[in-house]
């Protein structure tokens, strides 16, 4: 937030009160916001984990209404609710620590009640300062020497960042507040305890020269706050400077930049019911990613263009976005833009932007006769863990957790490229299909492996309770996201130390009037390929 922005964001500083004599804390929230405040501290001393649903309400309603949210004291609470920013006081975490754990972006404030204070203080991590009681209150019972609204004004004055002034403070006495340097005025019991709270706040927010909301914005899922929210939470990536504008971003720096595509429609490749929004969300990304990593690509950039439905909610939505935050935040990759349309089922397009490896660019026509085919991990368990979902069974976790969470394999492109290792492809199709790419476009025939032993423990139980053939689904099973790579037997002995997990599932030969051999039964040929 800019400083003119924090200032401004300071002048009605709404506090919840968690006294049992006060309204519910979103009640109190809901009237404060109507009448015009412009931050609200979510502030229970007696915060319990029951609490988390109320907090979260409170944040929600403020995000709606474009108003900064703020914890009082506990760090690891703010950070858990997503609000913007803590409040601190003397004998609280530091707002160096508050700092660390919150990011840059966050906004810190600190309570000082005097000089002494102010000068022992490291205001450098705080955005704000609290200074207080500037009148007698009954709200706090610890609270130093009543300052007066002079003395509040002698700090604010030494004061390198705003000040907003706390303690007894009501439309009675705001103006002397503002008169002596304070930002803005931070407030309790005035409108929570008042005999008419609504009028209380009213008559509040005018003294702060703030408007009333007539109506409350309770929904951000609208095109523009949805995006704003997307982009808002978004990590940003240092490495690739980006400007994003108003209808486009500006990349810099990017050279042999390695662009990508691809779709999560629901229904086709997720399931609400099967999968968590943020999962969703989370896979998407990894999908899209993959393709990267299949190019020897660094991601830069990613563009999501969402449909959806009138039915998804604030909720689902702001946990869609989670999951997409926590790729990318994992994968380092920032976020370029995106876009909002309703539409009749719930889909991410995705577009990425990568940096292409200076030296190599993976092709799947790059194998050769001689070469071996190999997979840097195992397959056919993302196959598996959509069938027990299909199924209703719950009991194979790791099958299922491989198809709702998969990983873009970076680790291993990274390793592959040092051994210059150039026929890649990533398994999106399952072996067979993704196989037959390579075979068709480098114009080799694939001897497969007999693979009945590469079935891990997990899948080799599946296919028991199941009555279904291992190899069968090691060979169709798609959404492993593992990578498919060729090259030759010396280079594989050289990489596997640094791939354990990687094993040989064929090897290259001329090409001899068909693409793939030795599929097992029943598992697709492929052969239409040919040509
Ligand atoms: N901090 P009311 S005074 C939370 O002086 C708090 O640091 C203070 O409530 C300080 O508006 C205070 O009801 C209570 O007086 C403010």
């Amino acid at each position: 937030m800019f400083p003119n922005q924090l200032k401004k964001a300071l002048r009605f500083y709404f506090i919840t009160d968690d006294s049992p004599k006060a309204s519910s804390p979103l009640k109190q929230t809901r009237i404060a916001l109507q009448a015009g405040a412009t931050m609200v501290q979510y502030r229970n001393k007696a915060f319990e984990p029951r609490h988390y649903p109320e907090a979260e309400a409170i944040r929600t309603l403020c995000r709606c209404n474009d108003i900064p949210f703020i914890i009082n004291d506990d760090i690891v609470l703010a950070k858990a609710v997503g609000a913007d920013g803590v409040h601190v006081g003397q004998a609280d975490d530091s707002p160096a620590q508050a700092r660390i754990l919150l990011g840059d972006q966050a906004i810190i404030g600190v309570s000082i009640s005097n000089m002494d204070e102010l000068h022992n203080t490291d205001l450098a991590s705080c955005d704000y300062i609290g200074t207080g009681p500037v009148f007698p209150t009954a709200t706090k019972a610890d609270t130093k020497t009543v300052l007066g609204p002079a003395g509040m004004g002698v700090i604010a004055k030494a004061a390198p960042i705003p000040l907003v002034a706390i303690g007894g403070i009501d439309h009675t006495n705001a103006g002397a507040c503002f008169e002596h340097g304070a930002a803005g005025v931070a407030v309790i019991s005035c409108i929570t305890r008042a005999d008419q709270p609504k009028q209380a706040a009213l008559m509040l927010g005018r003294q702060c020269g703030c408007s009333s909301r007539k109506q409350l914005e309770t929904s951000w899922n609208d095109e523009f706050s949805l995006i704003k929210k997307l982009f808002q939470y978004a990590p940003s990536i240092s490495d690739h400077p980006m400007l994003l504008g108003d209808d486009a971003a500006l990349l810099h720096r990017i050279q042999r930049p390695v662009i990508t595509t691809d779709v999560q429609r629901e229904s086709v490749h997720f399931r609400l019911e099967w999968q968590t929004p943020a999962q969703v969300g989370f896979k998407a990304v990894c999908v899209t990613l993959s393709d990267l990593a299949a190019s020897y690509a660094t991601p830069v950039a990613l563009f999501i263009n969402l449909t959806l439905p009138k039915s998804i909610t604030d909720n689902t939505a702001e946990a869609l976005y989670n999951g997409v935050h926590q790729a990318l935040t994992h994968y380092q990759c920032a976020l370029g833009g995106g876009n909002i349309s309703t539409g009749n089922e719930l889909a991410l397009d995705l577009f990425a932007i990568g940096e292409g490896n200076p030296e190599l660019f993976p092709m799947r026509s790059d194998a050769k006769a001689g070469d071996g085919l190999y997979c840097t991990g195992p397959l056919g368990l993302a196959g598996a863990g959509l069938k027990a979902l299909q199924k209703k069974d719950n009991s194979f976790e790791d099958l299922i957790d491989k198809f709702k969470s998969p990983s873009a394999r970076f680790d291993a492109a990274k390793v592959l490229a040092k051994h210059n290792v150039r026929c890649v492809i990533d398994l999106s199709d399952g072996l067979a299909g993704d196989a037959a790419h390579i075979a068709s476009a480098s114009g080799v025939t694939i001897v497969f492996d007999d693979l009945k032993r590469n079935a891990n423990s997990e899948l080799a139980a599946f296919c028991r309770k199941y009555n279904c053939i291992p190899e069968k689904m090691i060979f169709s099973g798609g959404e492993d996201y593992e990578l498919l790579f060729a090259c030759s037997p010396a280079v594989f002995a050289q990489i596997r130390p640094a791939l354990p997990t990687a094993f040989q599932v064929g090897r290259c030969i001329e090409y001899d009037e068909t693409w793939l051999v030795n599929l097992p039964d029943g598992v697709a040929s492929w052969q239409h390929g040919k040509g």
